[in-house]
């Protein structure tokens, strides 16, 4: 079924974003999405470089290695919680999990 992800949050940080990143020859510029269209049947990746989460307003330094709450908003699954790990600056995103 497909689903749209209207809104995240998270107690460390102010706000949210859903940014796109869109590239303009050699320049790359994020555009704020205000919901996200989540196909059916389709895996849909946050990553770095593409679409993601942008955290606003940080409560604090978030510490490599520590996770943190995080709260997706879906209009049909409805509130889904998520733990986030914290991962270094070069860091790809975690390691494919095998389901
Ligand atoms: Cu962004």
């Amino acid at each position: 079924m497909a689903d749209r992800l209207l809104g995240v949050a998270t107690p460390v940080a102010g706000h949210v974003m859903i940014h796109a990143v869109e590239k303009d020859g050699d320049i790359s510029r994020m555009k704020h999405i205000e919901t996200l269209e989540l196909p059916s049947g389709e895996r849909f990746t946050l990553a770095p470089g593409g679409m993601h989460l942008m955290l606003m307003g940080l409560q604090d330094k978030l510490s490599e290695g520590t996770t943190f709450p995080m709260t997706l908003n879906f209009e049909n699954a409805g509130e889904i919680k998520i733990e986030v790990s914290v991962l270094g600056i070069a860091a790809e995103g975690p390691r494919e999990v095998s389901e």
